[in-house]
């Protein structure tokens, strides 16, 4: 579990930084440190604004999810605030299993009090009383952190039934996944959280009307929610983390205001001599290739380059790279944590990695009837999946084959 993840270190205490500016700088167990270095700041401005004036300051900033589907907060939040059914509920999705992402545990890990922070105040805004924090099973100290940091604001009258005397009710609850990826996406967690397998179900209905145990639920990314506390205290310009990974001098987490390039960030990273490809945006993502490293990193600019942010994940290959075997491994992750639920995903993640064993070590017309099977499995798997595992598995074997020419 500790493999390939890097701290934020080299760069803490960096003044241009705001979601990691305490993370390597406050001692993360303690709720002292954390209210010196501006800790609670912004819940007190939330009271002060009330439930709809948070709605509103989130809706104004523009703020979009940071999961990788990029859908406005401040929309999901509102819709899920004006359902009349009741008890309302929030789900902190910390399940981060995307291979190649790893900025939420830093976050989790280093500043935990303000992923708690954050989260009462989105229960706030939602008319929610309880909140759950579905944190990735093989994330220890994520864990131990955050529920010192739980039982601590509790202890402080931050969480529980009448939070700084403000009349307003709300605790959070662990759970802990179990490996699985599917568990990630946003229903696979209720049921999780319910007791029944980690299946996603059909959406709509979405969770802001019927989430949790039916209920109207907002579920939001550990990013997402630590971006609300500098739009509630005013600061600075809107960042991004990013999880930069494979052949680069200095992998790790990297914060940056929009709109840098994807080279730019490569270039800090420590570049290999020779770049291959890039993957954009983790397993559900698109290659690109060195010739396209102009792309501006943010929603907009990676969605018109035919690709994706996605969570964040830049994974750098240099020309020493198999590709065939990189996209076998892709393949085989998908087919292994399909959930099995529905046939497209199921069978169809079993022929992709066939027809990817079969053409492993061949190139142009010998390869050519299995690239367009790959084609057509992919197609139906894009188009009838349930959810977005299957929706996705076939982008980055595709991106290969289109963009990199990985069987010419
Ligand atoms: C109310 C509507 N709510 C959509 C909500 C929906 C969800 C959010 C996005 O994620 C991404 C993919 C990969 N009324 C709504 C509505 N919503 N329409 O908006 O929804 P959706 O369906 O576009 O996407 P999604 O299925 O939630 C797909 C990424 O997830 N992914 C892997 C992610 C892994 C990590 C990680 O490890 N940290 O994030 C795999 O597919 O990038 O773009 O809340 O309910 N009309
Ligand atoms: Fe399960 Fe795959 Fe269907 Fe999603 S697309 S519900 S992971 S079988």
């Amino acid at each position: 579990a500790e493999a390939g993840a890097r701290t934020a270190v080299p760069q803490a205490g960096d003044p241009g930084l705001t979601l990691l500016r305490r993370v390597g700088v406050v001692d993360p167990l303690s709720i002292d440190d954390y209210r010196s270095h501006g800790g609670y700041a912004a819940l007190r401005r939330a009271f002060a604004l009330g439930p709809a004036g948070v709605i509103r300051e989130v809706t104004d900033s523009g703020l979009v999810g940071r999961g990788g589907a990029a859908f406005p907060t401040g929309r999901k939040w509102q819709a899920t605030a004006s359902q009349p059914d009741h008890p309302h509920y929030l789900v902190c999705n910390a399940d981060e299993s995307e291979p190649g992402t790893f900025k939420d545990r830093v976050l989790m890990e280093g500043d935990p009090y303000a992923l708690i922070e954050a989260m009462t105040i989105a229960g706030y805004a939602i008319g929610a009383r309880r909140g759950y924090l579905y944190l990735r099973g093989e994330y220890p100290r994520a864990l131990a952190h955050l529920t010192n940091a739980i039982d601590q604001a509790r202890a402080r009258n931050l969480l529980g039934d009448d939070i700084l005397g403000q009349g307003y009710a709300f605790d959070i609850e662990i759970r802990r996944g179990a490996g699985a990826y599917i568990c990630g996406e946003e229903t696979a967690i209720f049921n999780s959280i319910e007791g029944y397998r980690g299946e996603p179900r059909s959406k709509p209905p979405f969770p802001v009307e019927k989430g949790l145990f039916g209920k109207p639920t907002a579920v939001n990314n550990v990013e997402t929610l630590v971006n609300v506390l500098p739009i509630l205290t005013g600061r600075a310009e809107e960042t991004k983390l990013f999880c930069l990974s494979g052949n680069v001098a200095r992998p790790g987490v990297y914060e940056l205001p929009f709109g840098a390039t994807l080279g730019e960030l490569i270039e800090r990273a420590g570049p290999p001599r020779t770049i291959r490809a890039v993957l954009l945006g983790g397993a559900a993502g698109s290659f690109v290739r060195p010739d396209e490293l102009d792309i501006p990193l943010t929603f907009e600019g990676t969605r018109a380059a035919g690709t994706t942010l996605g969570s964040g994940v830049i994974l750098v290959l240099d020309d020493t790279v198999e590709l065939p075997r990189i996209l076998l491994r892709i393949a085989e992750f998908f087919r292994d944590e399909s959930c099995g639920q529905c046939v497209p995903c199921r069978v169809g993640t079993v022929r992709q990695e066939e027809a990817l064993h079969r053409i492993k070590d061949r190139t142009g017309a010998a390869a050519a009837d299995d690239i367009a099977l790959l084609r057509e499995v992919g197609r139906a798997m894009r188009d009838a999946s349930i959810c977005g595992l299957g929706q996705t598995a076939w982008n980055a074997v595709e991106s290969a084959i289109d963009r990199l020419g990985a069987y010419e």
